[in-house]
């Protein structure tokens, strides 16, 4: 594919790439040379007209400023208090305001005219998650007409619950303007078509592609992995760090962003109910929880931290000994190589989304087992990881009996389970790679019919 590639995110790493999804992306760069467009992390008043080069690297990073109001409106009002929330069912805890939406659009289609002032014809844009919706559309009203690729990272939203957004009709015409929509898991794409079906604009032409008014998208599943080389290099060396005397014997690990969808309660009080029906009172099963910080500035994330202080204070209060604190809250990140450590020391990963798009934690546990004595992970079945990863003990986060029972299932299973079960799911990892993701997405983004050419598509599947 001949041209740049043009990435925008809603956070532009600075510094040396780390993390699966960001190097990905640097990789990608550096063999097509390009620029990687996103929000600069502090917002300013100042300079807000133009993009600001980020470092001296082979591709260009270019920043773009927000005012604190926009942030307000537009990062923590739309996209997280209104578009994360309808994502993932929880359409109780969504904030609608007009300077919301306004805000949003505004701060979007700033960004289409900076982006559409740069880009020359064969270059191809690749637009990362819910912060960014419109764009193709926006720049398709500018006179753009490169290919442009959208990848969702959250779960693609209910029907009845994409009803709630304001003008919730917006929603198909920002997606239909993209040439491919990309999506987590077959569970996403049938939703997504879903919406195409029940709206009148939208029609299947016979090769699958959705013609929308004058635009034809194709939209797929390409479920995101990690660099799993890395990961289990990693994990051989890791050192999990000092527990001191409290070393537990049987360790179950959680690590999260600290994050309403993930289902911290409900893993805190089946983990209570676990202890609760313990009948080998010498068992002395711990839970490390360490959850980084994340949106403070948003009301639900601070009631969330609230509510799991109080749980691990309660669970801690009833089943503490002198020498064994059962619950270990860690709100704080932790450096990658640690957590990878911990992860190899587990006896357990348990994993409880009550939505999530993939989850990288579930995959990155998997990588960071020893295959000759692995720990077993269990995983919400709300997890986009579910769809594919049988090899895990899969669970209702809301049926606590059940998940108390696969912990304790997990704790006691023999050797043989427990390799098969991680080969199973290793090999899903591995095949699901980061490398391999951008790849296929790229390579599928290449093979859309471009928007110049629709006439000829449509006479062609007519
Ligand atoms: P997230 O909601 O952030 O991502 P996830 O996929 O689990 O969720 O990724 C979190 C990352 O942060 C993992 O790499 C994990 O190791 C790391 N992490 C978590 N807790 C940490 C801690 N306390 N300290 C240090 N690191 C920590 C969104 C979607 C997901 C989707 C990804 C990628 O919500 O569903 O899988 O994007 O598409």
């Amino acid at each position: 594919m001949a041209g740049r590639l043009i990435v925008i995110s809603n956070r532009i790493p600075t510094g040396d790439p780390s993390g699966g999804l960001v190097v990905a992306l640097h990789d990608a760069l550096l063999a097509r040379g390009g620029v990687w467009v996103g929000a600069d992390p502090d917002p300013s008043e100042e300079g807000r007209e133009c993009l600001h080069e980020l470092g001296d690297i082979p591709y260009r990073k270019r920043a773009f400023r927000l005012s604190k109001t926009e942030r307000q409106n537009y990062y923590s009002g739309f996209a997280n208090s209104v578009l994360w929330p309808i994502c993932h069912r929880r359409t109780d805890l969504i904030e609608i305001k007009s300077e919301y939406r306004a805000d949003y659009l505004a701060v979007n289609l700033r960004l289409a005219r900076l982006i559409a002032q740069d880009l020359a014809p064969q270059d191809v844009v690749w637009v990362h998650d819910y912060h960014f919706l419109p764009l193709a559309m926006m720049l398709r009203s500018l006179g753009v007409t490169n290919r442009i690729g959208f990848f969702l990272h959250i779960p693609f939203p209910n029907i009845t619950d994409l009803a709630i957004l304001p003008r919730p009709e917006d929603f198909a015409r920002w997606l239909a303007s993209y040439n491919l929509l990309g999506l987590q898991t077959r569970g996403d794409v049938a939703r997504a078509l879903e919406m195409f079906r029940a709206d009148p604009r939208a029609e299947f032409l016979r090769d699958g592609t959705v013609k929308f008014d004058e635009h034809i998208v194709t939209v797929a599943s390409f479920p995101i992995g990690i660099d799993c080389d890395q990961i289990e290099a990693t994990a051989r060396r890791a050192d999990p760090g000092p527990f001191g005397a409290a070393n537990p014997r049987e360790l179950i690990i959680g690590a999260d962003r600290l994050d309403y969808t993930k289902g911290l309660p409900h893993k805190f009080e089946a983990f209570g109910r676990l202890l609760q029906g313990r009948v080998d009172r010498d068992a002395r099963p711990t839970l490390l929880q360490i959850a980084s910080p994340s949106r403070a500035d948003v009301a639900a994330y601070r009631q969330i931290t609230n509510d799991l202080q109080a749980i691990s204070g309660r669970i801690n209060g009833q089943y503490s000994e002198l020498d064994w604190q059962p619950l270990r809250f860690v709100h704080r990140s932790v450096a990658r190589d640690r957590l990878i450590g911990l992860m190899r020391r587990a006896e357990v990963g348990l994993v409880t989304p009550l939505a999530d798009g993939m989850n990288l934690v579930a995959k990155e546990f998997v990588a960071a087992q020893a295959p000759d004595n692995p720990g077993v992970l269990v995983l919400s079945r709300f997890a986009g990881a579910a769809e594919d990863m049988k090899g895990a003990l899969l669970i209702n986060p809301h049926d606590l009996d059940e998940t108390a029972g696969a912990i304790d299932y997990a704790l006691a299973m023999p050797l043989d389970e427990r390799r098969k079960r991680h080969a199973d799911c290793l090999a899903v990892v591995r095949d699901s790679r980061i490398s391999v993701w951008t790849d296929r997405y790229l390579a599928r983004l290449a093979s859309c019919v471009p928007t110049l050419a629709l006439s000829r598509h449509q006479a062609a599947s007519a």
